[in-house]
């Protein structure tokens, strides 16, 4: 599998999940900013959606959407866990907060991150993220990881969408679980390596 990726992008957050499950997977550097691929190649080729992550099958077929990737992904190997089976209630769960994650953390941060965004909306994007981070750090409490004591798909994303607050400016003090949280999976030797392999160590 070949999996297209921007350093630092939400792309990190398949290829940590990749790193857990210990898959074999070629990874391709894209400019997210002109759409060309390191070593050539048109990304609108690729993915005509222009962005990361997509992640190439071995028969060719690409799949895009990160939610749907780490899943896809996790399912490869069920018996790591990273997700939970199929069809149960808890599969739900994880869903819900993919789905959380994706539209009410990650495209968020967008704005905050494009060049064209007046800046008197910048206090209000952080406004509503701070919002979320008010109820991921209560979800947080007493918890490892969002789905209780086991490392999941959901964990790689949220981790990578924290990584933000950083080129963002926003400091988690504010919310100490949710701190706490992000050091925890900073300090997993599969995230380490796969912070390490995009140049974010
Ligand atoms: N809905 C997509 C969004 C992916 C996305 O926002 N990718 C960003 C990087 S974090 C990107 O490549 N942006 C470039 C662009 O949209 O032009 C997903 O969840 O995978």
């Amino acid at each position: 599998m070949k999996l297209y990726y921007a350093p630092g992008a939400c792309s990190l957050s398949p290829h940590i999940v990749t790193k857990e499950l210990g898959l074999p997977v070629t990874l391709q550097k894209v400019s997210t900013k002109d759409k060309t691929m390191e070593g050539g190649g048109d990304f609108w080729q690729v993915n005509p959606k222009g962005y990361v992550p997509t992640l190439e099958l071995d028969n060719g077929e690409r799949l895009t959407e990160g939610p749907a990737i780490v899943q896809y992904l996790a399912d490869q190997k069920p018996d790591a866990g990273l997700a939970p089976k199929n069809g149960t209630m808890e599969r739900y769960r994880l869903q819900e907060w993919l789905n959380f994650l994706t539209s009410e953390v990650h495209k968020q941060f967008s704005p905050l991150f494009r060049p064209n965004t007046p800046e008197e909306y910048k206090p209000i994007a952080k406004e509503n993220l701070g919002k979320r981070f008010d109820w991921l750090d209560k979800q947080l409490a007493g918890k490892e990881y969002l789905m209780g004591s086991k490392f999941s798909v959901a964990d790689a994303y949220l981790f990578t969408l924290l990584t933000w607050t950083r080129p963002t400016q926003i400091g988690l003090d504010k919310w100490p679980n949710l701190k706490a949280y992000a050091e925890r999976v900073r300090a997993r030797p599969k995230v380490k390596e796969a912070l390490k392999a995009e140049g974010l160590a």
